[in-house]
């Protein structure tokens, strides 16, 4: 007989969607979106449709493993649970005395986006003393630049791209990495609504588009001030709107002055007609949506390029109406009740902070102390963390003690001393909510754990045990602590369905689409068109374009590295997930690169050749994709392959900078320099 179960998807992926799950004789034989889920509506990517790949992969972990090789060649021998993790603790221990917890370093992130699978091990290492794990390597600086010009108001709801006239999809690839929104905009475009994408490159969502807006990367500060200047000059923003509910109006009217279109041409590529024409469209049509993508923010000044752009709604008065306004986020942070999980205590040991973004300068240099003991899990830094070589180097270090809970073997395991197996989310227990939509979702477990594979939180439990750490933190479970992740009261009382909610319901969270009416969380209480906080730390108050460190501009790098990479992700894969199953990788092909015709023509590169990209941070093979969908000078990288595919063994974060973004501690996945070369042999 098939048992119906209903799971939430716990990829990082905005969607979170409910899926119906087929059980029978303790298997998943069937998979399919949950009909009755708003967003969801029925269907899933074609990643999880497949899911029983992946959760009964040969490649699966299923018993904990002891490395029996080299670093890095992923030789193993099965042990017990008890074994692996008295060692754990017993070099732990070491490693503590020796020379102090800030010697261990927790890194996870987002392999699992659930309340409990992404901060349950925070209280584990608060409580050690070990080093903390600043983790901004995907939202922080789009985050941090958004929140200068708005606060905590991330945006509107995605349900109202439904009644939006005018979407601006900006920097984000909805077709591969949102596909949930698509529905909304094919409602809104049935009412005759436009979408305009504004992209570096002719992507999925740019082929479905009514109008392509192609920018040079890095650059769209500077057509967002092209578009306000013609906003201001030709009287179409809303000064009612703007006398309510902005500070520095003026500023920003002075700051935008020399971006005519013209030099907004010079800048972006993008024709001065077409500037003009995208800021009348914009500014006239009261039901405008931008759709922030966090691509704008992976470049050197994405914070400010996002800090920039969110201010047009606030000029045109946008926000106002039905359809109109921005969205990057929705407030689901809001409703969470985690600082008992995630906040060290005042007992907790003081500990540095290092960022994720920097692991291999974390392994490799940082001294004071070194770090000793690393515990992944959750992610998986040998492929997605920029400057790969230097990660790797720091990974395959004798004398560093590595300890990987995963689900599968990847090439971070390959480094492991130890390996312990994790659950999926088929296999466990949590809360999810989702940062595109309002839903929250009960999820629990549809078949038993494959093999011995454990879920986090009974690992960080199990360990915080035989460190000898008796807080009742330790012995939560997800039971216990499911009903507190959320703010039961606050949510009673604003109507939501909390008895539903424990049911398993996906039950809609309060949203504020007007909380700008109120206060916002800025210093002033308004949209901040121009910020005294980032003018007292050196940054430009109002609202500027400025050029990239590395790909842009002209510089000495440029005249070695002529071309600029982009690597945003692949449809079949989540990050470097998926890598493990049959399909994702055969439906992908294999690891390319788009270069334009004629920059292809000018190094004698045929399509489909193979070719070595390299800087002088590395090198990657991949092979040539000849197309017209990039521009001149860009090349484009689909999807975070695994290293161990690539000749070499290094993936495309080979390339990519670790040097931070100018807010929020971000990586700079789209703006490194690079030069592409036939592969030798
Ligand atoms: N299938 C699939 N879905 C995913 C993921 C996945 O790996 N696969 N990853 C998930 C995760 S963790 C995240 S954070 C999101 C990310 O998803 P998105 O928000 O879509 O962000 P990115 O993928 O970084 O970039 C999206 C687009 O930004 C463009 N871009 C880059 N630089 C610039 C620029 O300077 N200007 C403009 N206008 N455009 C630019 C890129 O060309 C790309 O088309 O997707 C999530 N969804
Ligand atoms: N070049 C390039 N690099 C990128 C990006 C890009 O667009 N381009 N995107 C960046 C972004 S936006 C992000 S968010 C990061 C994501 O980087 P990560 O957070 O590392 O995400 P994944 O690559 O999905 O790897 C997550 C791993 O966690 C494991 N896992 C899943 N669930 C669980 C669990 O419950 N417990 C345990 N212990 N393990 C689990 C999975 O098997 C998987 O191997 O990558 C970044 N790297
Ligand atoms: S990866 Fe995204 S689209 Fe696919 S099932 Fe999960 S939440 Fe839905
Ligand atoms: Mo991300």
């Amino acid at each position: 007989m098939i048992e119906s179960r209903t799971v939430v998807c716990s990829h990082n992926c905005p969607d979170s969607c409910s899926i119906k799950v087929g059980v029978e004789e303790g298997r998943v034989v069937s998979i399919l979106g949950d009909p009755d889920h708003p967003v969801t509506r029925g269907f899933l990517c074609g990643k999880v449709n497949r899911y029983q790949e992946r959760i009964y992969s040969p490649l699966r972990v299923q018993v904990p493993q002891r490395r029996i090789g080299r670093k890095g060649e992923g030789r193993f021998a099965s042990i017990s649970w008890d074994e692996a993790l008295d060692e754990i603790a017993a070099r732990f221990k070491q490693v503590i005395a020796a020379h102090g917890a800030e010697a261990i370093l927790p890194y996870s992130y987002s392999g699992n986006i659930g309340i409990i699978g992404s901060y349950g091990g925070h209280r584990l290492f608060h409580r050690m003393g070990a080093t903390r794990l600043k983790r901004t390597i995907c939202t922080g600086s789009a985050v941090a630049g958004i929140r200068a010009t708005v606060g905590d108001h991330t945006g509107k709801d995605l349900e109202e791209l439904a009644d939006a006239r005018l979407i601006l999809v900006w920097g984000m690839n909805l077709v591969t990495t949102h596909i949930h929104a698509m529905p909304f905009i094919k409602a809104a475009r049935a009412k005759g609504a436009r979408l305009v994408v504004i992209d570096t490159y002719r992507n999925g969502t740019a082929r479905q588009a009514d109008w392509f807006v192609q920018v040079r990367p890095g650059t769209d500060a500077a057509l967002a001030l092209g578009m306000m200047r013609v906003i201001i000059d030709e009287n179409l923003h809303d000064q009612a709107f703007i006398d309510r509910y902005t500070h520095g109006f003026q500023d920003l009217a002075q700051a935008c002055r020399d971006y005519t279109p013209q030099h907004v041409q010079a800048i972006t590529g993008v024709p001065a007609d077409d500037v003009l024409r995208l800021a009348r469209d914009y500014a006239r049509e009261p039901a405008a949506m931008i759709r922030l993508g966090v691509g704008l923010s992976r470049h050197s000044h994405g914070g400010m390029t996002m800090r920039t752009i969110t201010c047009l709604p606030a000029l045109t008065g946008s926000w106002e109406n039905r359809g109109g306004g921005l969205v990057l986020f929705t407030p689901e942070h809001y409703w969470q009740d985690t600082d008992f999980m995630t906040r060290p205590t005042p007992d907790d040991p003081p500990a540095r902070t290092l960022n994720m973004v920097r692991l291999g300068e974390a392994l490799t240099e940082v001294q004071d102390p070194r770090v000793m003991a690393m515990f992944v899990y959750g992610s998986n830094p040998a492929a997605v963390v920029p400057e790969q070589a230097r990660v790797h180097q720091g990974l395959a270090r004798e004398d560093l003690f590595l300890v990987v809970h995963e689900q599968t073997f990847t090439d971070t395991t390959d480094f492991a001393d130890i390996v312990l197996p994790a659950t999926t989310f088929f296999e466990h227990d949590d809360v999810q909510t989702s940062y595109s939509h309002l839903y929250a979702q009960v999820s629990r477990a549809a078949i038993a754990p494959l093999g011995e594979s454990r879920p986090n939180q009974w690992v960080f439990n199990a360990l915080a045990q035989r460190m000898g750490y008796d807080d009742p933190f330790f012995r939560e479970t997800y039971e216990t602590l499911i009903p507190k992740l959320l703010r039961k009261d606050a949510l009673i009382e604003a109507g939501f369905d909390w008895e539903g909610f424990m049911a398993g319901r996906p039950t809609r969270l309060p949203s504020f689409p007007y909380l700008y009416r109120e206060r916002l969380t800025t210093d002033s209480g308004r949209f901040e068109l121009y910020s005294e906080r980032m003018a007292a730390r050196g940054m430009p108050g109002a609202p500027a374009f400025m050029p990239s460190t590395e790909g842009h501009v002209d510089n000495a790098l440029k005249a070695r590295y002529p071309l600029q990479l982009v690597a945003p992700p692949a449809q079949h894969f989540l990050n470097s997930s998926f890598g493990n199953t049959q399909t994702s990788p055969r439906l992908t092909g294999e690891p390319r690169i788009k270069m334009h015709p004629a920059d292809a023509a000018r190094r004698g590169l045929d399509d489909g050749a193979p070719v070595r990209a390299f800087n002088d941070r590395g090198e990657c093979y991949l092979a040539l994709q000849v197309t017209e969908d990039v521009q001149p000078g860009v090349t484009v990288a689909e999807g975070v392959w695994w290293p161990k595919v690539h000749r070499n063994r290094k993936g495309i974060n080979a390339l990519t900078s670790a040097e931070l973004t100018d807010m929020g501690g971000g990586a700079r996945f789209h703006d490194g320099l690079i030069e592409v070369e036939a592969a030798s042999g």
